[in-house]
């Protein structure tokens, strides 16, 4: 791990955005690392709507694992050192997660934006239905349908709640988090990027977002990311470590 610095929040903003990495820790495979998902998935065939068109049967069941592993596993010392920041924070704190996995949420994280949605959520592939709370596993049997369609004469699949490729992401979602960067203009603003490779857009985007508005920006992760040459700042360690010591928590009276 590389010398961690104390980051310097007296009244500033901090926006958070994790990826994968921040889960490693806890057990759970990141995408892009050896040994990760796609090296065992095809991501066209489990993370598209067209892989989903082609074969629902294999999507739900590679969610479905995913659901029930996740719910088997526990936050870490980086979940819990940004729940931690939040309560200092407050308002002036916003994470925005690219995990599905709902850890940061059990960690006692409040301002979280799932930004590619939810493992433990479903939604109609067909209406505009709200999406809806589910841990059901669909391993085998019949696949679920959307009730609401049934009653209106169409057949439709539910799927999960999930952004895959090609997808927009929420609009309302990307609106909080311009609002949130570009409140209280000349006050001080920290982006912190932790664990996530850089290569999924637009999310990757976000720290030009930050550097253009004036926030000083900052990467935590355990290798080189593709954007790491955007931040002012790297820290190459693994977040459960880096987290902890970069909000002073290691400090006695913490
Ligand atoms: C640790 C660690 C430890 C390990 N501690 N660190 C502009 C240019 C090029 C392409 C595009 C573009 N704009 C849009 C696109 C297309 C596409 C895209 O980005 N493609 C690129 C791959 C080339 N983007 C989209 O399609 C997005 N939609 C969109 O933009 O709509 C408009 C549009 C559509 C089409 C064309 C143009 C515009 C939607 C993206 C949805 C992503 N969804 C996924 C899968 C679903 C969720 C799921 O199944 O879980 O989300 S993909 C997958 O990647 C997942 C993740 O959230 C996401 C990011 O991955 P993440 O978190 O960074 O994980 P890894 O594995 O990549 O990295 C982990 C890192 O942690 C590593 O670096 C490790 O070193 C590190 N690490 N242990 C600290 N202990």
């Amino acid at each position: 791990m590389t010398p961690v610095p104390t980051l310097d929040l007296e009244d500033a903003r901090l926006l958070v955005l994790t990826g994968a990495g921040v889960s490693a820790e806890s057990g759970l495979a990141t995408f892009r690392d050896s040994n990760g998902l796609w090296e065992q998935h095809d991501v066209q065939d489990v993370a598209s709507p067209e892989g989903f068109e082609r074969d629902p049967r294999l999507v739900w069941k590679f969610y479905s694992l995913r659901r029930e592993q996740a719910k088997t596993v526990q936050p870490n010392a980086g979940h819990r050192a940004l729940a931690d920041v939040e309560k200092r924070l407050q308002d002036r704190f916003m994470l925005v997660t690219q995990n599905i996995d709902g850890l940061h949420q059990r960690a006692g994280s409040d301002r979280v934006i799932e930004i590619h949605g939810s493992l433990f959520r479903t939604k109609c592939s067909r209406c505009d239905r709200a999406p809806f709370d589910d841990q059901a596993l669909y391993l085998e049997g019949a696949l679920p349908v959307c009730r609401v369609c049934e009653g209106a004469g169409h057949e439709a699949l539910l799927r999960p709640d999930i952004v895959w490729f090609g997808e927009m992401l929420d609009q309302g979602h990307l609106r909080a988090i311009d609002a949130f960067m570009r409140r209280d203009p000349g006050s001080p603003s920290v982006f912190l990027a932790v664990g996530t490779s850089g290569v999924v857009w637009p999310v990757a985007g976000l720290v030009n977002l930050a550097r253009s508005l004036g926030a000083s920006t900052c990467l935590v992760n355990a290798e080189p990311a593709d954007n790491t040459s955007r931040f002012h700042s790297f820290v190459q360690g693994k977040s459960a470590e880096v987290l902890p010591a970069l909000f002073g928590l290691n400090r006695a009276g913490h």
